[in-house]
């Protein structure tokens, strides 16, 4: 609970047997987490045991994808508050009190790996991923005239319930480059939203996506495109 509202987390999981139990126990031990919900997106083998360990939820989404499994999350928690994050070692518990506080002020509230003194050794956050992720931060800063961005790619963050209510039919990237589609509708919406920096850890397993530089270079042209199209969409908001 943060100020009598409820707290939802949501982990998609693909990859990350050997890390989610870890990652639960984490972030419930920061104090402030209500509910955890694992959202299974055919994942490897053996990860459900290792979530029945613990007192998080399981549901499952069979349609593979980053964004599918983080819309089936989003649409089974029952938070007033939630924060979407990964299973798989590279975040910190210790940050969500940090995305509280500052949801006093705002609707949204986005974490950023860029931080040179958050970025823990071994992390993967190398010179090509964190520019990459920083320019295209700062072309979406200068297209939508917004406030600070010097990530695209972080999927710690928090939205509160009637900001998600008012997005949500927008939806339309189920792969990787959800994350800054959310970001695109916020802003979009007139929402009012900050970014905040965040702990950024080494990953326990592989990636299946930043880990190969080629995968990541096609990923970021991808987002661009997303920026630059959805500068001139017409969201018909009520
Ligand atoms: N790649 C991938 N990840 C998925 C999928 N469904 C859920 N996820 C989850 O999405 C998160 C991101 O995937 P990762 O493999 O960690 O991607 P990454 O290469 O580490 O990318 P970053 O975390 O953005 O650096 C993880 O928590 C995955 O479990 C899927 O179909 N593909
Ligand atoms: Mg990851």
């Amino acid at each position: 609970m943060w100020k009598n509202k409820k707290i939802s987390v949501i982990f998609p999981t693909y990859n990350e047997k050997d890390s989610i139990k870890n990652s639960i126990e984490d972030f419930f031990s920061s104090g402030f987490v209500d509910e955890i919900i694992v959202i299974n997106n055919n994942a490897k083998a053996g990860t459900d045991e290792e979530v029945k360990k613990t007192k998080a939820r399981i549901i499952y989404e069979k349609k593979q994808g980053y964004g599918y499994a983080i819309w089936k999350g989003l649409e089974q928690t029952s938070g007033d508050y939630i924060i979407i994050s990964e299973p798989d070692g590279t975040f910190s518990g210790r940050d969500v009190i940090k995305l509280l506080a500052y949801s006093d002020d705002f609707d949204y509230v986005i974490g950023t790996r860029t931080t040179e003194e958050l970025i823990w050794q071994g992390a993967n956050m190398d010179f090509f991923l964190k520019w990459g992720n920083w320019f295209t931060g700062k072309i979406i800063e200068f297209l939508y005239n917004t406030t600070s961005l010097t990530d695209v790619g972080c999927t710690m963050r928090l939205i509160k319930r009637p900001a998600y209510e008012k997005i949500k039919r927008f939806f339309t990237v189920g792969k990787q480059h959800f994350g800054p589609e959310m970001t695109l509708l916020i802003i979009k919406s007139g929402i009012k939203f900050i970014e905040i920096p965040v702990n950024y850890k080494p990953r326990i397993g592989t990636s299946s996506v930043t880990g190969s530089k080629k995968k990541a270079f096609f990923l970021g042209l991808k987002m661009i495109l997303l920026i630059f199209r959805y500068r001139f969409k017409k969201i018909k908001l009520d």
